[in-house]
Formats: structure tokens, C-alpha cells, sequence
């Protein structure tokens, strides 16, 4: 559905940033072909970096949590790398988790020539609560602090001199999820914890929302992209969720030119336990690469101000004209748009010509209201 596609790019921008941002991973070449062997070749992707997001259990948790498997691997001044694999999900159930998968390793940059250090437990239970990821013998980030907690009779047993040289102190614990080598497509790209109170509390935050102006009692939300983006199937996807069951009010296709041809300013009615929907959503014509197609720029700043009726029949050749009876004369504040939303199809954005990403600066970055 669309939400996902809107989704998607978010995400990808997101992790784009995060490559440009200077957070970046510690582990070395050699540290990697220590590490990778024991965790069957997986790709690791960082999710945490205690000096960069902090030695708390509330950082860790909230970059950590839900990601599927995961290895830490914390670093002390030694030269020891060591940590802990989990199969399972990093969560905060209040219980101890089983984790038949789960190993503590470590290796030192002074035996760069020996097999590192894996130790299995035959009693694996663990908690991601309270004092730091507890591993049983192994706790990290223990009570906020760049240290780890070591028992090593507990529930792994390891000599403290392998494991870290009884070196406690951290200088750094990074995360990694483990994405398993060519299981990529099986594994969800994003867990999500889904039911109906969920679905539930989404809607009530939703409705709970009031813009900020009382004259303004739906907030406008503009749709605008490239033509097949998706913009209909994103209103229908919304307003099927506030319906309650799946409705397909704007028409959807696939055809040369855009499919929607008429704005269309769509108020949301709200049915079931949700009493107020606070925005409407307005659909558009799509854009397109050559002159006199597609929407044009003119209606876009006459829609912005809120001159363009419901229905207006997109003409490309000639903009919306002040003596057209849909033209709008004395807009309110209501009446205009408050948000716009570009809508893309992330399938083709390799594919995107420069014209429209030019475009796309315009009418989803720099609207002239
Ligand atoms: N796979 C997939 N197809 C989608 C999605 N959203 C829309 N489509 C399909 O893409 C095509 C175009 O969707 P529309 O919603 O009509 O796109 P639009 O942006 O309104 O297009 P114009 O009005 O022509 O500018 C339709 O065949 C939809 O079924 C999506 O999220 N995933
Ligand atoms: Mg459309």
C-alpha cells in the first residue's frame, strides 16, 4: 500500500543520513573476519553506539529493541573485543528470555593468529530489563555506565582473563543487527508489534489531534507527485482506515498520461471509536516531464492559496483563471493548504529524470504560500 511506500523512503533517507552521519562502525578488517565466521557470515548492519548514543539502557533500548537477531560487541582499553549474540529480539517483557543460539565470544588484537573464544551456556536465560542487557554471566552497560558486569561462574562460564582480561571498563559498545546472508527477503524489513489495541491507539492519537488555529478544524493535506505515484491509492488506503473496510472512492490505474484529471478535496468521515478526523486530504493531477502536461505550477500556488474548488477540471494547456466559477475568490485560512505530502513511487526513483527531481524541490520543499 502506499503508507508503505512513504514508509520506505523514510527509511531509506534515514538510513542514508545515518552512512553520511559520522557514525560509523569501530570494527576493523580483522575484527570483522574474527567476528563474521561465528555469526555464519551474516551482514551486520549498525543499530548502536554507546559513544555516540550514550552508555544508558534507555539508548540502547531505543535503538536496539525489535531488531531480530543482534550481536554486541563492547571494546576495553586491554585490547579485548568481546560481547554477545541473541537470536532473539532485544524487548522489554519483564521476562527472561530463552535463547538456545545465543554465545558470549571474545578475541584480543595479541592473539590476532588464534580462534576466538565462543562460550555457549546449557542453561541460556536471559533479561533485557532493569540493569543492562543481561547475558547471565555478562552485563552490559551495567547501571548506565561504561562498564560490564562480570560473573564468571554464572550462567556462561569463562575464564575473566580470556573473556577481558578482568578489565571492566568500556571504551566503546557498538550493536549490530545480523541479517542473515541471503535470508534477507525472508526476514521483515522493519518488525513491527501489530494488534488492534495498537491499531487502536494509533486512530485515538490521531483523532486526539487539533490544529493549532480554532478556525481551522481539518488540516489540508495536499497530495502531489509524478503521475502513477500513488497519490489516489494512498487517499484510498486513509480513508479505508477510518471507514473500516476497504473502499476504493478515488479512481486508481495505470494510464500515458495521469489518471486523475479533477482536484479533488476529500473530507474524512470518521465512523467506529474514532469521533474526529482532524485533516482532509486533497488529490491532484500528476506530474510530468514535458511542458503543457500534467499538473502545472500555476494551479499548484492557486491550490496552496486555496482558490481551487472541489472538482476543478485540470486543464495543462491554461491554469485555473480568477473569473473560472471555480475559481475561489476570498479563501480563509481553512481553505488553504497546510501540508504537502509528495507522493513517490520508490521502485522508480533510479528512474526519476532530472526535470522531476527538480521538481519535486518545488512542489515538496519549497511551497511559494
Ligand atoms: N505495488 C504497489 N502498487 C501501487 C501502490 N500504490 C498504488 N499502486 C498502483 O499504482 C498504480 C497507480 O496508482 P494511482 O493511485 O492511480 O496513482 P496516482 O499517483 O494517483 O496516479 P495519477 O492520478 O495518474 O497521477 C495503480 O495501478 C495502483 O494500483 C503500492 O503501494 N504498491
Ligand atoms: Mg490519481
Amino acid at each position: 500500500m502506499n503508507l508503505t511506500r512513504l514508509e520506505f523512503t523514510f527509511e531509506s533517507a534515514v538510513k542514508t543520513s545515518f552512512k553520511m552521519s559520522t557514525v560509523t562502525s569501530k570494527l576493523a578488517k580483522w575484527e570483522l573476519k574474527k567476528i563474521c565466521p561465528l555469526l555464519n557470515h551474516a551482514k551486520l548492519c549498525l543499530l548502536f553506539k554507546a559513544s555516540v548514543h550514550g552508555y544508558t539502557f534507555d539508548a540502547f533500548n531505543h535503538k536496539c529493541n525489535l531488531q531480530g537477531p543482534t550481536v554486541i560487541v563492547a571494546y576495553n582499553k586491554s585490547g579485548y573485543v568481546f560481547g554477545a549474540f541473541t537470536s532473539k529480539n532485544f524487548a522489554q517483557t519483564g521476562q527472561n528470555v530463552v535463547d538456545e543460539k545465543a554465545f558470549l565470544f571474545s578475541f584480543n588484537e595479541r592473539q590476532m593468529k588464534e580462534d576466538p573464544l565462543r562460550v555457549v551456556s546449557g542453561n541460556p536465560q536471559f533479561s533485557f530489563f532493569d540493569i543492562g542487557p543481561n547475558f547471565g554471566s555478562l552485563i552490559f552497560l551495567h547501571r548506565n555506565t561504561a562498564t560490564i558486569h562480570s560473573d564468571p561462574a554464572g550462567a556462561y562460564k569463562f575464564d575473566p582473563l580470556q573473556m577481558h582480561g578482568n578489565d571492566l571498563a568500556l571504551t566503546e559498545c557498538e550493536v549490530y543487527r545480523v541479517e542473515e546472508a541471503g535470508r534477507l527477503m525472508e526476514i521483515p524489513w522493519r518488525l513491527m508489534h501489530w494488534d488492534s489495541d495498537k491499531r487502536k491507539a494509533l486512530l485515538n492519537t490521531i483523532s486526539d489531534w487539533k490544529p493549532s488555529v480554532s478556525s481551522v478544524k481539518q488540516a489540508r493535506i495536499l497530495l502531489v507527485g509524478p503521475i502513477g505515484a500513488g497519490k489516489s491509492s494512498f487517499f484510498n488506503s486513509i480513508n479505508s482506515v477510518f471507514k473500516g473496510y476497504v473502499s476504493t472512492q478515488a479512481n486508481t490505474g495505470t494510464a500515458g498520461t495521469s489518471l486523475t484529471t479533477q482536484f479533488r478535496s476529500y473530507s474524512l468521515k470518521p465512523s467506529g471509536d474514532v469521533k474526529h478526523v482532524p485533516f482532509s486530504l486533497c488529490d491532484t493531477m500528476g506530474l510530468e516531464d514535458e511542458a503543457n502536461n500534467g499538473f502545472d505550477v500555476d494551479d499548484f500556488v492557486s491550490v496552496l492559496k486555496g482558490h481551487v474548488k472541489d472538482r476543478y477540471q485540470f486543464n495543462p494547456a491554461m491554469p485555473l483563471q480568477p473569473d473560472s466559477p471555480y475559481f475561489h475568490k476570498s479563501p480563509e485560512l481553512k481553505d488553504r493548504i497546510h501540508c504537502v505530502v509528495y507522493v513517490i513511487d520508490t521502485s522508480k526513483v533510479k528512474i526519476l529524470s532530472n526535470k522531476m527531481i527538480e521538481s519535486s524541490g518545488f512542489f515538496g520543499g519549497k511551497p511559494t504560500s
